[in-house]
């Protein structure tokens, strides 16, 4: 069974969001033309309550970009994003949610991030989504959306930890780039750690009817 996890398609990050993904929403259209070539659609939401340590506006005189230590752990601090029940954290307007099977709420604890789908960043809750996967039979997953450098890197990798064939498509991800050329290192980490990565054009050709 193959599963396409969609991650992070989030109004606060795409065009005039919060923590704007630069030409984030190019990969909605794609994610659409995917969703029907697959046994089961998965989308992940960023979904933080207000209090959320991941939030700048939450640390005295902390802007966005600038790291902390996060009850232990090393933290990029953001911009208020994907506040759970705000508009900032609906899917993008354009995205076909009538295709979704799952959605996969991550980052709900105030006192640590969460960039993989799976996992926090201290790998001590899980989401959930191991057990739907592992439930329906999934073996392969493909991964598509934002942002390439964090929630799509992390989601990729504890993926492939978790022994899932493991595919990127490309073209079908964007990234925030703090630093230049955090892109291509977050690209170059997922294929050294087994990642496949392709272009969504593949799968569209090989599945039309
Ligand atoms: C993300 C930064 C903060 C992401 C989420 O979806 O990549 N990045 N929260
Ligand atoms: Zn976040």
């Amino acid at each position: 069974m193959k599963a396409l996890l969609l991650v992070d398609l989030q109004v606060d990050f795409c065009a005039l969001g919060a923590l704007e993904v630069p030409d984030g929403d190019a990969v909605i259209p794609l994610a659409n033309q995917l969703m029907p070539a697959f046994d089961l659609v998965v989308a992940t939401k960023d979904w933080h309550p207000a209090n959320h340590g991941s939030f700048a506006a939450n640390h005295p005189w902390r802007k966005p970009g600038q790291v902390i230590d996060l009850h232990g752990l090393p933290q990029v601090l953001w911009p208020i994003h994907c506040v759970q029940g705000s508009m900032g954290a609906d899917f993008h307007a354009a995205l076909h949610q009538d295709g979704i099977d799952a959605i996969i709420h991550k980052g709900t604890d105030p006192e640590i991030d969460s960039y993989s789908g799976f996992f926090d960043n201290g790998q001590r809750q899980a989401t959930g989504l191991e057990g739907l996967l592992r439930e329906r039979g999934v073996e392969e997953v493909y991964v598509l959306g934002l942002a390439t450098d964090y929630c799509v890197k992390y989601t990729v990798l504890d993926a492939l930890r978790l022994g899932f064939s493991t595919t990127l498509l490309t073209d079908a991800t964007r990234g925030v780039e703090l630093q230049a050329g955090d892109v291509a290192a977050a690209l170059r980490k997922m294929e050294e750690a087994g990642a496949v990565l392709i272009s969504s054009d593949a799968i569209s050709s090989s599945t039309a009817p």
